[in-house]
């Protein structure tokens, strides 16, 4: 009989045989991953335990938040603040930084987070998620927003949990992408998926096709290509699909391959992007290139951007490898 693994048995050997991780970061990824398990409880209740709806505050986005986005947001505050191995937290849900409170031991992880994913399809019961990413603290006395501020190929770890049929936790170190399936009755994450690849060529895209008469020239190239179908300059038809929770479509990807976009579009054209750029677009890049794909802003690697704010902005693109250097060529400057 093949023995299961459970994200413990996981993660311990990541930490002593491999040596990818060290015992601290071992820890924090098990209280997320517990985090997750009290998030998934209160999704699957829905309207039988009081969480759908709109809460009556806005976040720093200006957006309304919903009772599960603030839930979740608690949920992981209160797993991660006591357990010695994190500085400070960061939150799509929160302006400033979460300092540790004083009463606890301090480590040297920061945690970046967006609580609930997805926040325009909870209440319709379509997969929601939790995203996250984990950077060292710069060395020096106190915490502050400054350290945060760290490009994604300083990421030590991120991953994110996808709430659908099954509840997937999707995880990288640095080490390939690993998946795991919640076993309800035993409570614990389960190794179902090793070496995540994506396939190098797709022939599905994903894109919220209402934008596009706001979108840019190469954009608009690009979808009317795969549009265009057999008879067009790609010479094969597309499909296309959009859940409209970056982390469903993003675990469609790392599942069967296919290309994600939320490029600028003219809508707000002072903001890069929609998505957020150090809990949305870097862990999602960073597992998406450990599989093997790519993830550009159209024009650079997104790893390498520096941010200059916390809640910062930035176009995506990521997936398939040779579709995102398609995309990426069309924005290059002609000559
Ligand atoms: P959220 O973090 O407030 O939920 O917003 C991010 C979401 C992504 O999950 C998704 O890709 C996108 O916003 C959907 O946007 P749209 O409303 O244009 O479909
Ligand atoms: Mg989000």
């Amino acid at each position: 009989m093949t023995r299961k693994i459970s994200l413990t048995r996981y993660l311990v050997e990541e930490q002593r045989v491999d040596g990818a991780i060290p015992a601290d970061l071992r820890l924090l990824l098990e209280v997320v991953a517990r985090a997750c398990k009290g998030i998934a409880l209160a999704v699957n209740k829905g309207p039988l335990g009081g969480v759908l709806g709109t809460a009556e505050s806005e976040n720093v986005q200006g957006e309304i938040q919903k009772k599960l986005d603030i839930i979740a947001n608690e949920v992981l505050i209160e797993a991660n603040e006591w357990g010695g191995h994190l500085a400070a937290m960061a939150s799509e849900e929160m302006e400033g930084i979460y300092v540790v409170p004083h009463r606890y031991p301090k480590g040297e992880y920061l945690l970046l987070f967006d609580p609930l994913d997805g926040s325009s399809n909870i209440d319709v019961n379509v997969s929601i998620g939790t995203i996250f990413s984990v950077l060292v603290k710069p060395e020096g006395a106190g915490v502050s927003e400054q350290d945060f501020l760290q490009a994604g190929s300083k990421q030590v770890a991120a991953g994110y949990c996808v709430y659908g049929p099954q509840t997937t936790l999707v995880l990288t170190v640095g080490d390939g992408v690993a998946m795991f399936t919640l076993d309800r009755e035993h409570g614990s994450f389960v190794l179902t998926q090793e070496d995540v690849h994506i396939p190098v060529d797709t022939k599905e895209f994903s894109i919220n096709m209402s934008n596009m008469r706001h979108w840019d020239v190469p954009v608009i190239r690009y979808i009317e290509e795969c549009l265009a179908g057999k008879e067009g300059p790609r010479g094969k038809d597309f499909n296309m699909r959009w859940v409209a929770s970056m982390v469903a479509d993003v675990h469609r990807i790392l599942t069967r391959g296919g290309v994600f976009m939320y490029p600028w579009d003219r809508r707000d054209p002072d903001k890069p992007g929609k998505l957020r750029l150090m809990y949305e677009a870097n862990p999602m890049a960073w597992l998406i290139e450990q599989a093997g794909g790519a993830a550009t802003d159209g024009r650079r690697r997104i790893l390498d951007i520096k941010p200059e704010q916390l809640h910062q902005r930035v176009a995506v693109m990521l997936g398939s490898k040779n579709e995102v250097e398609r995309i990426t060529a069309y924005h290059a400057p002609a000559g």
